[in-house]
């Protein structure tokens, strides 16, 4: 099998008392690993595909023949949105962006302040399922955007730096309903160390 579950560098309850160890575990044990299995058994149905690179194809999902172009779109989505939050968050990590990214932060948003503002407003406001990013253009410009269910804002033609899922998954065993909470707390186990090198990265 191409794709794998990625152990996360923290024990699932490293989080709390944020995000509890059982979310923690159901979400990377159960959801995550859904989404691995089915973006196997998807692209074995067209195994040249395993040949290509998941961003690839989530950022062009027209060259994924249309038979598959959806599944690729909603378990590949799911396998690259989750292995990246996992890396957005950390008992310990870098809890305020360093430079350049900081710069970049102000540039746009005029303070990290309000960059968490926003940020917060968008993913309390997301209706159903889906994701608040963090992402850059081509330009290396900052914006926040929010997508559904799993789709990925690569193929909007942004370059996700930091996303927090807003499935109910994520938070409904602490939080139930009180989304607003769960996002509200999310900032106590940011890391920025993974959106720095994406920042960095061309
Ligand atoms: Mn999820």
């Amino acid at each position: 099998m191409k794709y794998v579950l990625k152990p996360l560098s923290y024990s699932y309850d490293a989080l709390e008392p944020y995000i509890d160890a059982r979310t923690m575990e159901i979400h990377h044990s159960k959801h995550y690993q859904g989404y691995v299995d089915k973006l196997n058994e998807t692209l074995l149905k067209v195994p040249e595909l395993l040949e290509k690179d998941l961003e690839e194809l989530l950022k062009n999902p027209n060259v994924v023949p249309a038979e598959i172009r959806q599944d690729v779109i909603n378990y590949g989505g799911g396998v690259y949105n989750h292995e990246l939050f996992w890396l957005n968050m950390s008992p310990n990590g870098l809890r305020k962006p360093a430079e350049p990214l900081n710069a970049a932060i102000l540039k746009a948003f005029g303070s990290y302040e309000n960059w968490w503002g926003k940020f917060a407003l968008a993913a309390k406001g997301k209706f159903g399922s889906g994701w608040v990013w963090l992402v850059k253009d081509k330009n290396q410009n900052l914006s926040i955007v929010a997508t559904s269910n799993q789709d990925s804002p690569l193929a909007l033609g942004f370059y996700p730096l930091l996303g927090i899922d807003v499935w109910e998954h994520a938070y409904y065993l602490k939080y139930q309903n009180r989304r607003a909470e769960y996002v509200d707390t999310w900032i106590n186990v940011i890391d920025w160390q993974e959106a720095l090198r994406r920042f960095q990265q061309a």
